[in-house]
């Protein structure tokens, strides 16, 4: 059992990012059950949500005439255009049926329709704060290990954030899965290791 001062952080594992769903991350369906029994090692469990509404800005279908998978500048940096994926109350938004929600916190990210969110820490603008940090800190948690989806997106930026606030921070990469979109991987894991997040499988 780790300490109370060590907490697991799962990334939107929702229907939207598993198989048959809107922004289907391959074999993301298959960590469920190994991210279900690492709960068991962990007295502090926190799950993120990906909680976007109608039309948000993240979504090329807000675009007339951009294609999903495209980059285009927004006042807070280049966005990556996604298709339509957890929209707030639909089954795409939901965890998946599968895995364990018995966590401690229910942390949403995305909300705001301006701006994307992929770190669990900081809307895509890196300064508006999700509030994450604070809850951390006031429990005293210190070390985080983080895993679920995706891993070159959302834990990605959740871990290089966490990192940089100063958490000493590990990501199970058997424990995650990647969209992996022109080299997004590959970048990911590079911008990972020089945050000084450790990687392992
Ligand atoms: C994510 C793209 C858009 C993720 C969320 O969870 O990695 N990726 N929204
Ligand atoms: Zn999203």
């Amino acid at each position: 059992m780790q300490p109370l001062t060590h907490a697991l952080i799962v990334i939107d594992m929702q229907n939207d990012f598993c198989p048959g769903g809107a922004l289907a991350v391959t074999g993301g369906n298959d960590i469920v059950m190994g991210i279900n029994t690492l709960m068991d090692d962990f007295r502090s469990v926190i799950l993120t949500q990906d909680w976007h509404p109608r039309g948000h800005a993240s979504f090329a279908s807000s675009h007339p005439g951009a294609d999903p998978m495209t980059v285009i500048d927004m006042p807070y940096g280049p966005q990556v255009l996604w298709p339509d994926h957890c929209i707030q109350g639909t089954f795409g938004s939901d965890f998946h049926g599968h895995l364990r929600t018995d966590a401690d916190l229910i942390i949403r990210k995305g909300y705001n329709p301006a701006i994307d969110s992929y770190s669990a820490f900081f809307e895509n603008d890196h300064r508006t704060p999700t509030g994450l940090e604070g809850y951390l800190r006031t429990r005293g948690i210190e070390r985080l290990t983080m895993v679920g989806l995706a891993l070159d997106f959302c834990v990605n930026y959740s871990a290089v954030d966490a990192a940089l606030l100063g958490f000493d921070v590990t990501v199970r990469t058997d424990l995650s899965r990647a969209i992996d979109a022109d080299g997004s991987l590959d970048a990911a894991i590079a911008g990972m290791r020089d945050a000084g997040v450790a990687l392992s499988a």
